[in-house]
């Protein structure tokens, strides 16, 4: 079995990775500390990161990697960067102005500009480059998830190529950027291989065996496939959520509610189950999900760190699904068994080392939000969203909201943002806001989805996982005003739930709010649609998706 090295330095899910290399048939070693005899004597090397640059680069130098890597790099033996991994090759970049990269490339990384198109970056693209690249293909889509890039211009584009370095260039609304990079033995990708299903694996693959393949495309699959920029260059993304809790006989199901109540009409009232959390979740990767949100829906009564089920799930699925996993439920503060105060961020490192991309706080979004407007709109630097987003990237932080609708006679009847709705009450009010919850929908707060999404947004979080009570189970369709509502406070990607129940419901989120992605449940665990169904739906209305099986 062929050897890898791969540099932790504790930056992120290198889990993922190891679990792809492992899927691939090679051995892992992870090296941790720059005088491990096993760097010098390495053979391929990946430096992977995720997250702050700076965090990254500042621990890579305070670890003593740094001369070993510029030694490693003229050996002439291969190493690949991965995202944070490419960016620590350049000089700087503004996301940390005060910390040094490696400076193989005389470039400072700058920020998406987000006044045309959200930010982060959160999707799949594609990347264009002239010479073959591992086998990169412009038709297959990568994962994206960033807010710095080298953004490239002519001036940048010649200096690079006069450098030799052959780039890969992907463009999120009309900013061009890099998205791979190979001079001599040198190969970075901006995007993640590792969760960029069989397209990533692939590109890792052939990095390893040092293969170029050119892959050919009919006429028709170009046109199906190609980009065609309408969306940001991303494609429509769809998610596959699994609502996860042990049932009254103890065994941890996918459940579904109507409304957020699980429980059957019938059969005395049991919970709702609807299969295994790990097998569904490998079920919906294999139809084509570009992502896969776990949600343990009663973490309010449990402690995380002994709720090692769910831990045991993602660190599973982990190993079958090369798509992005988010893992939500309980991401707060915790008093452990023992007495231990165990703050969130220690919570949801825990969930990134067993395989987790991001986390998605419910509950404790709500309660920082209202901290947020108690202190006259600022953070203290304490909530759960300002810590796990400090140290792991806005990237990585969902804001899961669980909305419902409250109608009023008029916007000056309540302090919350109100809008003239379409649907008005069965009392003909024609005004709404959206009252938040917290507790899986227990308790109503005395603050509106409007409100909270700008707060979250301004202290960290860097997407929203839009739910919505009214239209939970419900299979009408999502709540297109309340995505729309939402999507004017905020400019992260907002991800459109609840209601879905035919590919058709996906067109209309897509085409008549500017929801980033859409996320199913009830209608693929009772297996009236497949993920592929869906997709196929919205290529056959023009819209554009990631296809991994061509
Ligand atoms: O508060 O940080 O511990 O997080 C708890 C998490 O659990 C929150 O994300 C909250 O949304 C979720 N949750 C709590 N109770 C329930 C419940 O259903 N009783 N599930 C629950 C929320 C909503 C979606 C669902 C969509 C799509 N589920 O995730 O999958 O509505 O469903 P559909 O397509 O079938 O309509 P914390």
């Amino acid at each position: 079995m062929s050897l890898v090295h791969v540099i932790d330095v504790e930056s992120g899910n290198l889990q993922s990775l190891t679990n792809a290399l492992e899927y691939l048939g090679y051995e892992v070693r992870l090296i941790k500390v720059a005088s491990d005899p096993a760097l010098s004597q390495a053979s391929k090397l990946i430096l992977p990161g995720v997250g702050n640059f700076g965090h990254f680069v500042d621990n890579l130098v305070s670890r003593g990697f740094e001369k070993p890597l510029r030694d490693y790099v003229a050996s002439k033996k291969p190493l690949m960067g991965i995202c944070v991994g490419l960016q620590a090759l350049f000089t700087g970049s503004a996301e940390s102005p005060s910390s040094k990269g490696l400076g193989f490339i005389n470039h400072e990384l700058t920020k998406f500009s987000d006044e045309e198109k959200p930010v982060p970056e959160i999707g799949w693209n594609t990347c264009e480059s002239e010479a073959p690249l591992f086998g990169l293909d412009p038709l297959k889509r990568y994962y994206f998830v960033h807010s710095y890039a080298a953004i490239l211009n002519e001036d940048v584009k010649s200096r690079l190529a006069l450098d030799g370095w052959k780039l890969a260039v992907a463009k999120y609304g009309s900013e061009e950027f890099v998205a791979a990079m190979s001079k001599d033995n040198v190969f970075a990708t901006q995007f993640h291989p590792e969760k960029s299903g069989m397209a990533g694996l692939d590109i890792i693959d052939n990095f390893l065996k040092d293969k170029h393949p050119v892959i050919n495309h009919s006429a028709e699959e170009s046109s199906l496939l190609r980009n065609d920029y309408s969306n940001y260059g991303l494609t429509r993304r769809i998610i596959a959520c699994l609502d996860v809790r042990t049932n009254d006989q103890g065994d941890l199901v996918v459940t579904k509610g109507d409304q957020y109540d699980v429980r059957e009409k019938s059969e005395k009232g049991n919970v709702r189950n609807l299969g295994k959390p790990v097998e569904l979740a490998e079920k919906y990767y294999k139809q084509g999900a570009d992502e896969v949100t776990f949600l343990n829906i009663t973490s309010f009564r449990d402690c995380p760190l002994r709720d090692a089920p769910m831990v045991q799930v993602l660190k599973l699925a982990a190993k079958t699904v090369f798509v992005p996993l988010t893992v939500g439920g309980g991401i707060k503060d915790v008093v452990d068994v023992d007495g231990t105060f165990v703050p969130a961020l220690q919570v949801a490192s825990l969930y990134f080392r067993s395989g987790a991309d991001k986390v998605s706080i419910g509950s404790d979004a709500v309660y920082a939000a209202e901290k947020f407007y108690g202190l006259g709109g600022r953070g203290d630097g304490s909530s759960p969203i300002e810590t796990i987003s400090k140290a792991y990237g806005a990237q990585a932080v969902v804001i899961s909201v669980d909305p419902k609708r409250v109608y009023v006679d008029g916007p000056d009847a309540t302090k919350h943002k109100t809008f003239e709705t379409k649907f008005p009450s069965k009392d003909g009010q024609k005004w709404c806001w959206y009252q938040c919850t917290v507790r899986g929908g227990r308790e109503s707060r005395d603050i509106g989805v409007w409100e909270l999404t700008k707060a979250c947004e301004a202290l960290g979080a860097g997407e929203v996982l839009l739910n919505c009570i009214d239209k939970d189970g419900s299979n009408s369709g999502y709540d297109l005003e309340l995505i729309n509502h939402v999507k004017s406070a905020v400019r992260i990607p907002v991800i459109a739930s609840s209601g879905a129940g035919n590919p058709r419901h996906f067109e209309e989120a897509f085409e008549q709010t500017g929801a980033d992605a859409c996320l199913g449940a009830g209608m693929f665990h009772r297996s009236e649609y497949t993920v592929k169904d869906v997709k196929d739906y919205l290529l056959s209305k023009g819209l554009k998706v990631r296809k991994d099986d061509l």
